[in-house]
């Protein structure tokens, strides 16, 4: 990676660590201009900044509110990135449907709009039904819409067992449906233990949903 991309995602990355808007707006625009690929741009310069921001959280050195700020700094800087993301991979035909969530009790959904914008921008049909969806919302918009996958997203250990919750609804509806989970605190071998499929970030959920439903890549 050339010096200049390295500097604009040091800046991205800095301005969630320092809780600036502006600055995470004004560095999203540069890491376009200098032809930084927008998913770079999220993987290595947002999320890093916002790994180090919960790991001082954890350890008591900041408070929920700096998590609000740097929340804001991040959806500053993703309102440059995702319509770019979309452009660049939007592919034409349809490839499914999948119905995409946070689960109830968590109203984290950074993660889980990143997943919807790269499911959407590889040519899935994405219904959201939002965060601290209950298992009911689920289910009943997979069956309204004829869904092929269900994601369920989750990023408290507190809530990850309502990931489990709805592996057990969607065995009872009797849908016919792939379910895949994700989320900062889950892990494959959760997934494994539920009987869900799993994504560690939002490219490879494309890749696993693709083999899910067996779309050559
Ligand atoms: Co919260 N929070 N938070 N928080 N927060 C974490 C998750 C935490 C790990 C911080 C920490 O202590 N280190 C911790 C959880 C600890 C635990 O349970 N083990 C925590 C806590 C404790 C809390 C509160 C309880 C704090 C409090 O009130 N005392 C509270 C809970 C509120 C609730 O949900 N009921 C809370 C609140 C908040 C904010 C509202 C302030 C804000 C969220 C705002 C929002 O999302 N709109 C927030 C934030 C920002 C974070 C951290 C700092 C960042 C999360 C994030 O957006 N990461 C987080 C620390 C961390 O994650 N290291 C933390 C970036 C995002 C791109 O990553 O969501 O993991 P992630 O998504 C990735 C992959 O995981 C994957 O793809 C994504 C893109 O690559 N993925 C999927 C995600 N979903 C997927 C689904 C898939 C497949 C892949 O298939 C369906």
């Amino acid at each position: 990676m050339k010096e200049k991309e390295k500097a604009v995602l040091a800046k991205l990355e800095s301005a969630v660590k320092s809780f600036d808007s502006k600055a995470a707006t004004d560095a999203a625009r540069e890491t376009l201009e200098v032809g930084v690929d927008p998913l770079d741009a999220i993987d290595k310069g947002l999320t890093k900044g916002l790994k180090e921001v919960g790991e001082l959280f954890e350890k008591g050195d900041l408070f929920v509110l700096h998590l609000i700020h740097a929340t804001e700094a991040t959806k500053s800087a993703l309102e440059v990135l995702e319509p770019e993301l979309l452009d660049r991979k939007m592919e034409r035909k349809l490839l499914g449907r999948v119905v995409l969530g946070t689960v109830t009790g968590d109203i984290h959904d950074i993660g889980k709009n990143l997943v919807s914008s790269m499911l959407t921008a590889n040519g899935f049909k994405v219904y959201d039904v939002g965060k601290d969806a209950p298992v009911e919302a689920f289910i009943e918009k997979a069956k309204e819409v004829g869904a092929d996958v269900i994601g369920a997203s989750a990023l408290l250990t507190t809530t990850m067992p309502a990931q489990k919750d709805l592996a057990d609804a969607i065995v009872r509806s009797g849908l016919n449906v792939k379910y895949i989970i994700g989320g900062a605190v889950t892990s494959e071998a959760w997934a494994k233990e539920i009987g869900a499929a799993y994504a560690e970030d939002a490219s490879s959920a494309v890749h696993v949903i693709k083999d899910l439903m067996s779309i050559e890549a």
